[in-house]
């Protein structure tokens, strides 16, 4: 069997999309992947179509790991999240094409079930603490059982995640340029443990409950903020620090109880191995299109079970229903899944997709059908035109840029 197109959609049904469909000499037989990356996704279609695809011509679809190591390697000027998208979308389009020529469920080829579905979470926010509070019993009436919390933070003029589920799922990219957010950590890093107090005070302890960080503070910022949040027993605590600065991590491990999750932005799996073989996080928070595809994930998810380290992909909005199907395919069958990101799919997604996971009482679950069991509807795809999108951007109140 041999690839005979790789095809690159990209898509805009509320958001920016970028999508891969690779079919072969058999008859029918397509995959699909996801590589999307907002505010860049033109780069990761045009590095698919000028040059990765002309290289895959003529390959045998089956060898996943050879295409993954070709392209990961092959590339020479290797890695970072354009090239490591491009990658992802291919390998999950692969797999798609593997299980569905073994008539399995994804899940199946790697390992069958180890749970019979995925715990999740939404995400909470409010301009004040009792519009948290008042989304938290929404959602419980919903039956999630873990939530996110985010909250606006006096004296800035918008805070991450203050809109809470609607946010997140259509995200705060804004077409034409950036938002400018403004953000100062003494205001948030008083007002933080006042929320969790306040949340546990009147939602309880019956919920579980995080907070996302986003990357924004220094080391010795976010030793405190773990260390006062710990009375409120959280989840974890997401995204404490920067990226870069994976190494400060023992700092806030030190500080204190409070599970960490890491590594949203990390754009390879060599980048978790710190984190993960010095137990320095407790949930890692990579996102599959950007580290690799589900090659890269179950490798770094089976490095990170040797070390006590449980997954928590990063989920929608995104990634498409293909990227979220890869999630939940692979958190099924891993044995140290630990928590599964979701957002409700609006009615422009559902026009361009079908299929994809399903959502009751808390807890995430796929079909078992052949492959990803999620296809694309390439006419419909084309009523929603790619529009030039960005994330926002945060700048201190003395203009200076820090992380969104
Ligand atoms: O588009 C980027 C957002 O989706 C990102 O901020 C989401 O941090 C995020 C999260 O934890 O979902
Ligand atoms: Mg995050």
């Amino acid at each position: 069997m041999k690839i005979t197109e790789v095809r690159t959609i990209v898509t805009s049904p509320g958001r920016n999309f970028v999508l891969v469909k690779i079919l072969t000499s058999e008859p029918g037989l397509y995959g699909v992947g996801d590589a999307t990356l907002n505010g860049r996704e033109l780069a990761v279609a045009t590095a698919l179509q000028e040059h990765i695809a002309p290289l895959l011509m003529g390959m045998d679809p089956d060898r996943i790991e050879d295409i993954w190591q070709f392209l990961s390697r092959g590339t020479y000027w290797r890695g970072g999240p354009v090239l490591n998208t491009a990658l992802a979308g291919i390998d999950i389009a692969l797999w798609d094409i593997k299980a569905k020529r073994a008539g399995l469920p994804l899940y199946s080829l790697l390992g069958g079930r180890t749970r019979e579905g995925a715990l999740c979470y939404t995400h909470c926010g409010g301009r004040n603490f009792e519009e948290v509070a008042d989304c938290f019993r929404k959602e419980q009436a919903r039956g999630f059982k873990v939530i996110r919390g985010q909250v606006s933070i006096p004296g800035n003029s918008s805070t991450y995640g203050e809109k809470g589920a609607a946010e997140i799922a259509k995200g705060t990219w804004s077409t034409g340029l950036p938002m400018i957010e403004r953000w100062e950590p003494s205001a948030y890093l008083r007002t933080i443990p006042r929320l969790f107090a306040y949340l546990r005070e009147n939602i309880g302890e019956q919920v579980e409950m995080f907070h996302d960080v986003h990357e924004r503070l220094t080391p010795t910022q976010a030793a405190r903020l773990a260390k006062e949040l710990e009375p409120h027993h959280l989840f974890f605590l997401e995204d404490p620090i920067r990226p870069e600065y994976a190494g400060s991590l023992r700092r806030i491990r030190e500080a204190s109880t409070t599970p960490i999750a890491f590594s949203e932005i990390y754009s390879s799996p060599y980048e978790l191995l710190t984190p993960i073989t010095e137990q320095l996080i407790d949930y890692l928070r990579a996102d599959l299109v950007r580290i690799g595809g589900i090659t890269a994930g179950r490798k770094i998810a089976t490095l990170a079970e040797f070390y006590g380290v449980q997954t928590a992909w990063h989920g929608p909005g995104d990634i498409s229903p293909i990227g979220h199907a890869a999630n939940v395919h692979l958190d099924v069958a891993l044995p140290n899944f630990g928590l599964q990101e979701m957002v409700f799919f609006w009615p422009e997604v559902q026009d361009v997709f079908q299929g994809g996971p399903s959502y009751h009482d808390g807890y995430l679950n796929v079909d078992q059908v052949p492959g990803l069991g999620v296809d694309i509807d390439e006419q419909a795809a084309k009523r929603y035109p790619y529009q030039r999108a960005y994330l926002p951007v945060v700048r201190r109140h003395d203009g200076s840029v820090h992380d969104w």
